[in-house]
């Protein structure tokens, strides 16, 4: 089905320009097959100290390479995207298993900031302020933090890398990227873009590792000053507490339990378009996809009808191929979390109307397939639809009213991404200001953010910081104040001022 290959069939380190083999690896398995794509290296704490150590000595040069210099090096990479969009897309499709219409448009998200933070380059907007006093000049601008830390998750292996690292390396830092091992061939790929496109040894270094050891080590490291992490709950606390020790800037991303209201006045064709979207889309594997549907029990009987007849269209299996529009669950373990919530939701007293079963037939046999599902009357405090599930299940929670509908969609521990359809313009201003999540869409489902906003969440989703978007660059810099005085005498701030 793919005209794509590696041409290696183990991936190494990318550390001071050079690709590093490490002794032990692990089979990385493509989840709509079973089948073994790669090996990816597991390597230990000794890598991340040798990835430091040249990341330290590179970003001493490349802080004073000017930043639009910088940045035609984020050009190369997007042209070199560009043009390899197909293979990246086929390549992601089968460490990812997410169907090929999404890869490609994943890739294109790459593609995008890769565009737009090469702008950043001939911005990087600092601001100048009056003095308090006379012949002095005031001003602030940002600076590189110097060796920052990026860990990515597999759902979006190469949108979220470079949501993290171009920011990162258009403001003059140098980066230390530890991919998920479940999908490392899209860091071995864009790696070997960068390497391509003319960015210096030691600016952007890769180590693979499963588990905990390479993060960790990442996070101990004294010369390591910033942690961006998108992935699970458990590991961003870990990380915020141990960074928080050291002093490290930390910035978190760490999921959702999104829902898309549907109110009685909306159009219900359209709030079924966007719930199948958002809540099948890559298998429900985002942090932004639909897990829950809050709506107005005036339309919920329709609104099951349609979603029913919905959902009876999508058809399942690998998603090279072209038709297919849900591929599988990336591995064994998301399969069984996904099956246990189908069995807590018939426990809790949830109606199962749709799914709720793996398929193990035919052509699906030996990969990870789980039907798309579909609760009802569920109740807002219900474990399935309180807690994340990173599956295609669906729980319809019904409401009486606007505000009921807003508090229940509050009434999560996430703040990612939430959205409304309505065709109320009251509704939907009150519903832009109340809902809260850093996402909010009205009449679209609750995936599909753009890379020039910003990205991130409120509450349990993350700590306050963005990826993506503008404000990334406040993670991977640092505000300098800078005073010139050209009074040619000593003024004295808050003394001499009268
Ligand atoms: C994620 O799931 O972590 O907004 C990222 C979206 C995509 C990115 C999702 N552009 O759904």
């Amino acid at each position: 089905m793919s005209d794509v290959s590696l041409k290696t069939n183990k991936l190494a380190n990318f550390i001071n320009g050079e690709w590093m083999e490490v002794e032990s690896s692990k089979a990385v398995i493509n989840p709509a097959t079973g089948e073994e794509l790669v090996q990816v290296p597991l390597s230990s704490a000794k890598s991340v100290d040798d990835a430091a150590a040249a990341a330290k000595k590179a970003q001493k040069e490349w802080r004073l390479v000017p930043a639009p210099q910088r940045a035609e090096v984020l050009y190369q990479v997007g042209y070199l995207m560009k043009e390899r969009k197909e293979r990246l897309s086929q390549l992601l499709t089968m460490e990812n298993g997410k169907v090929i219409e999404e890869a490609r448009g994943e890739v294109q998200e790459g593609i995008d900031m890769a565009f737009y933070m090469a702008g950043e380059g001939r911005r990087l907007f600092g601001q100048t302020t009056p003095a308090e006093l006379q012949n002095k000049f005031a001003m602030s601008q940002r600076t590189p933090v110097g060796v920052v830390g990026i860990i990515t998750p597999w759902n979006f292996p190469i949108a979220i890398a470079t949501w993290k690292s171009f920011p990162a390396i258009v403001a003059g830092n140098a980066v230390i990227w530890k991919p998920a091992t479940e999908t490392p061939i899209m860091a071995f790929e864009l790696a070997k873009i960068f390497e391509e496109a003319g960015l210096p040894e030691g600016v952007l270094n890769v180590v693979f590792g499963a588990g905990s050891e390479i993060g960790d080590a990442m996070v101990h490291h004294d010369d390591i000053r910033v942690i961006s992490f998108t992935g699970s709950n458990d590991t961003g606390r870990h990380i915020a507490s141990e960074g928080g020790k050291q002093l490290k800037k930390v910035s978190l991303e760490m999921g959702g339990k999104n829902a898309v209201i549907v109110m009685d006045d909306a159009d219900v064709d359209l709030a079924v378009e966007g719930i199948i979207w958002s809540a099948f889309g890559t298998s429900g594997q985002r942090c932004t996809a639909c897990s829950r549907v809050i709506v107005h029990e005036a339309v919920k009987e329709t609104l099951e009808e349609r979603l029913l007849a919905e959902m009876e269209k999508l058809t399942i299996g690998n998603g090279l191929n072209e038709s297919i529009k849900v591929g599988p669950i990336i591995n064994k373990a998301g399969l069984e979390k996904i099956k246990s919530y189908t069995e807590i939701g018939k426990n809790e007293g949830a109606k199962l109307l749709a799914g709720g079963y793996e398929l193990t037939e035919g052509d699906n046999a030996n990969g990870n397939y789980f039907a798309p599902t579909l609760f009802t009357d569920a109740t807002a405090d219900m474990r399935i639809a309180q807690e994340e599930i990173f599956g295609p299940v669906v729980s319809l929670i019904p409401v009486k009213s606007f505000e009921e509908a807003i508090e229940v969609n509050n009434g999560v521990t996430y703040g990612l991404s939430s959205s409304i359809f309505t065709n109320d313009v009251n509704r939907v201003f009150k519903a832009q200001r109340d809902l809260d999540t850093g996402i909010v869409y009205v009449n679209a489902g609750t995936t599909g953010a753009e890379i020039h906003l910003p990205f991130g969440g409120t509450k349990g989703t993350g700590n306050g910081h963005r990826d993506s978007g503008v404000q990334a660059l406040d993670v991977f810099t640092e505000w300098r104040a800078i005073y010139v005085d050209y009074s040619g005498k000593l003024q004295r701030a808050q003394i001499d001022v009268d």
